[in-house]
Order: C-alpha cells, then structure tokens, then sequence
C-alpha cells in the first residue's frame, strides 16, 4: 500500500487498482483557436501545469500503473451535442464550427487531439467524452471493472467543470479519488481554489488533493529540486 500525503488526510492506495485519469488535455482547450478561447477565455494559463503532469506522467507508467486519458469530443454529426450544451454562452465559434484547428470539439479533428506531451502511448486508453463527466455515455465505467480498478488519481482541465464532474462522478460510483493541485488547472484561479476546498472538506466528501510532489515521492521518485537538495 502507497501513502500520499494528501488533504484532509493520507491517501491510501494500491498501484495494481489505481488508474491516472488525465482528463481533456487536449489542444481545443490548452492552445489559442479552440473551444477554450472561444468561450472567451485566456488560454494561456492552461499550459503552466504541462511540466508537472509530463513528471507524473512519465513516473505512472514507470511504474507500470494504468493510464486513461480523456477527451472531450462530439460526433460530426453532432448526435450526442444536445442544444443544452450547443448553444450555451455566446461564443465567436460554436461546437462543430470550423476553426483554425478544425471543427471545434469534434472526433479527429487536429484541435480534438491530446497535446504532444501528454500523448497517449499504445497500451493507454483513451476515452471519448461528450459531456463533462468521463462517465456520462462513456465505456469508462465497465473498463475500470474489468480492470479491477477501485481509486482514481485525477490530473487535468478545467479544475471546476470537467475535472470536478468527473469526481463526483466517480465518488458517486465508490471510486477513491485524488486530485492533483498542481496538474489541473481552470480559466478562473478563484474556481479552482474553491473547488479544491469544496471536493476535500468535510472529510474528503468528494475526494482528497496533493500536490504531485507528494505522489512522486510516494511512488519512490525524487522531485528534481529534492535530488539537487
Ligand atoms: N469551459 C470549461 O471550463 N471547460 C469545459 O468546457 N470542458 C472541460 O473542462 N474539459
């Protein structure tokens, strides 16, 4: 068993049932031109937590831990694209317009894809998500069964809408969830602050939050500051 020294309290966890989820790291959020900027956001803050999830990254699969990455991603037809969701806000460009990566937030399209340093490697699943949560309408579920998989250690974007859905999502399934502050980030400081607080109070009612150092040290990797120390 793995302890993290985490928030409220430790995290416990067995590598062989935990899985990284890496959600929606994908260029329509992270790079100028996608859905992110559309929605009238500075998408610039997105890139400063590439370094510390590329760490975390590269120490999971060293040490042979399950990886799941997420993306958010409609058909082309846009069936699974509810109006609920198309026609929220007041974007220059909406779901399934043409932008300068392609069709905003669909399947294939070059603004769709993972960033290059997050890419997923053969053996890695990849989900394809259309709402916020990674359940929702997803095989997520079944796959982390067959897995045998219990506890979710979460990285990703954007802290307060599709990292936080997720959570609770899995929270609600019986998962043990661990956010990692440092590798999730949102468009607005004051969102993810409050929903790191709101997900671990009240005794990890939705899960527990470390910072990546905590679960590289856990997992028997020094941080390069600690090695240089
Ligand atoms: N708008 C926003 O903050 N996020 C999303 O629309 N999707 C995800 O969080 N992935």
């Amino acid at each position: 068993m793995i302890h993290v020294q985490a928030q409220p309290f430790a995290y416990p966890f067995d590598l062989a049932h935990t899985a990284l989820v890496i959600i929606d790291m994908q260029r329509d959020f992270i790079e100028p031109g996608g859905f992110g900027q559309t929605l009238g956001n500075d998408v610039s803050l997105l890139s400063a937590i590439v370094p510390a999830c590329q760490a975390v990254l590269a120490a999971w699969r060293r040490a042979g831990g399950l990886v799941v990455h997420t993306r958010e991603a409609h058909r082309p037809d846009l069936s699974d694209c509810p109006p609920a969701k198309r026609d929220r806000g007041n974007p220059s460009l909406r779901i399934g317009d043409l932008g300068p990566m392609g069709r905003i937030l669909v399947a294939g399209e070059p603004g769709n894809q993972i960033i290059a340093e997050l890419a997923p490697v053969p053996g890695e699943v990849v989900i394809d998500k259309p709402g916020k949560g990674a359940f929702h309408a997803t095989p997520l579920q079944a796959l982390l069964q067959e897995q045998h998989i219990s506890h979710l250690v979460f990285m990703g974007v954007t802290t307060e809408v599709c990292v936080q859905t997720s959570m609770r999502e899995a929270n609600d399934r019986g998962y043990d969830c661990l956010l990692l502050e440092d590798c999730t980030e949102s468009y607005f400081p004051a969102f993810k602050a409050s929903a790191l607080e709101m997900m671990r109070a009240q005794g990890a009612i939705v899960g527990w939050t470390a910072p990546s150092a905590a679960l590289l040290q856990a997992l028997g990797v020094g941080t390069p500051q600690a090695v240089r120390g």
